[in-house]
């Protein structure tokens, strides 16, 4: 792993959004020397990439129930050992339970703490802008406090506090693991008392106690006759008086065990600010880069909206818009590549593989793939979205930056209705240029990242 040769920053001026040789360098390779499918090491693990959306759908699908998330010891299940990570009925049940936070009349009624969230960061850089001047801010961090903020409000009726640090600690824990990501592979490495190993433990006794003080207020709220908030937490906490109800009854678990609850709160946190805050990070930069859609967009949304709060109405009738997000998606996916293994001896393509293969779906290689978009795949061209999603490319399923099947992303929507709040209120007020500070780095750490940073040039308009 040579991570400084990923950081390297890519020369400007960015018309060009081919990221792939940078940010997955050996996928990059392997797919030009070898094709569309390969086989590789995983440490122990043989692993097999598919550069093919046929097959990335036919796998996330599991029709058959053949694939399972690659269980990597303890790599994600280090920051969440929720929803994301788990399979069968055990899933089934924690995406039943999950589902009806993210029903759109639930999110319709987020929208006031979106904007809320929004104003204030707003108002903060347009006291640093002044009047007719310019600030030059990295706005990568200040897209993750407001991410953050979001979540924290939405999800869990909290202040931004707690959600601040529980991001500074799982930033923290994500670094450490992908710091010693080829040893974690080795069995039993993660409970070695290593020094790392220590500090891990320690972040994960913060985060828990943090998320248990947060509990414990709503239970105690709860008592106190306040009725239950139909949030995220909510939800959780319902379905845990539930199991309890069940298990004194001595039925069978039909809700979730309090250390369930810290699970999935953890994932939620995780999940509801990091992916939102690159997408918004990368929107931000890619239209300071190409300011003939800046402009675009600012003309849709002074059209619909004017300066006044946007709607969940108009925010459903923006256009351009909404091509420039699935644009920036498409070239810059915050979740660069998927990874199944085989659970049963499974065909794909002709070829039998045994049961524990890897498997890997490329989304990033997929979404660059000029077979499938055209000689311009590495243009940033919003316009490819302009008659929707299935006629942008000659596959109407090659666009899958929310994975696809059972397993989709469960906060699309809300991730969507969110950015698009953000870069309206944003766009209202300010103009985005590119700060010459900058440099061109993506790299994948988790997530797709700016990992020097996003430097931008605001100005009042
Ligand atoms: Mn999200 C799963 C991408 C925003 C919560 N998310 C996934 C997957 C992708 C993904 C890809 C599926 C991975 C796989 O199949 O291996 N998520 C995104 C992107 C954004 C995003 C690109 C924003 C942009 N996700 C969000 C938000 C939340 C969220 C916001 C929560 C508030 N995502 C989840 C959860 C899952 C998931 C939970 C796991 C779903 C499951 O396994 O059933």
């Amino acid at each position: 792993l040579n991570r400084e040769a990923w950081a390297r920053p890519l020369p400007l001026p960015l018309r060009c959004h081919h990221i792939a040789p940078r940010v997955a360098p050996f996928l990059h390779n392997a797919s030009r020397e070898h094709g569309r499918t390969f086989l590789s090491w995983f440490g122990p693990n043989p692993k097999v990439t598919f550069v093919d959306p046929a097959v990335a759908r036919d796998v996330l699908s599991n029709k058959f129930g053949h694939f399972e998330k690659f269980k990597f010891q303890g790599l994600t299940k280090v920051i969440s050992d929720g929803l994301a990570s788990h399979e069968g009925e055990r899933w089934a049940k924690h995406r039943r339970i999950l589902n009806p936070a993210f029903h759109v009349e639930k999110l319709k009624r987020m929208l006031p703490a979106f904007s809320a969230c929004c104003e204030e960061l707003i108002s903060r850089w347009m006291e640093s802008v002044g009047s007719g001047g310019s600030y030059e801010v990295d706005v990568w961090p200040e897209m993750q406090s407001l991410t953050g903020d979001v979540i924290s409000r939405t999800a869990f009726g909290s202040s931004y506090l707690e959600g601040r640090r529980i991001f500074q600690l799982q930033a923290e824990q994500a670094d450490r693991v992908m710091k010693c990501i080829q040893k974690t592979v080795i069995p039993g490495y993660m409970s070695l008392p290593t020094k790392n190993n220590r500090r891990m433990k320690h972040i994960k006794k913060e985060i828990d106690s943090i998320l248990r003080g947060l509990i414990d207020k709503r239970m105690q709220a709860l008592k106190e006759g306040e009725s239950t908030k139909d949030d995220l937490l909510g939800l959780l906490l319902e379905s845990n008086m539930r199991q309890m109800e069940m298990a004194e009854d001595g039925q069978s678990s039909q809700g979730l065990t309090i250390e369930e609850v810290i699970e999935e709160c953890k994932l939620f946190y995780f999940a509801g600010m990091e992916t939102t805050s690159v997408l918004l990070t990368w929107t931000m930069l890619l239209l300071s880069m190409h300011p003939e859609w800046q402009d675009r967009a600012r003309e849709e949304i002074l059209g619909l909206f004017g300066k006044n709060k946007p709607e969940y109405e108009g925010l459903n009738r923006l256009k351009i818009v909404t091509m420039i997000l699935y644009e920036v998606l498409r070239l810059y996916p915050p979740a660069v590549t998927f990874t199944r293994q085989t659970y049963k001896q499974m065909e794909i393509g002709g070829v039998t593989y045994p049961a524990g293969v890897m498997i890997e779906l490329p989304v990033l290689l997929i979404h660059g793939d000029p077979s499938i978009w055209g000689s311009d795949v590495h243009d940033f061209k919003p316009e490819r979205f302009a008659e929707g999603i299935s006629r942008a490319s000659k596959d109407p399923g090659a666009f899958l930056p929310f994975g696809w099947g059972p397993r989709i992303c469960i906060g699309q929507n809300f991730a969507l209705l969110e950015a698009k709040m953000a870069l309206c209120m944003i766009l209202q007020r300010l103009e985005l240029e590119l700060a010459p500070s900058y440099t061109h780095a993506p790299q994948s750490v988790l997530t797709l990242r700016p990992i020097h940073g996003a430097q931008v040039k605001l100005r009042a308009i």
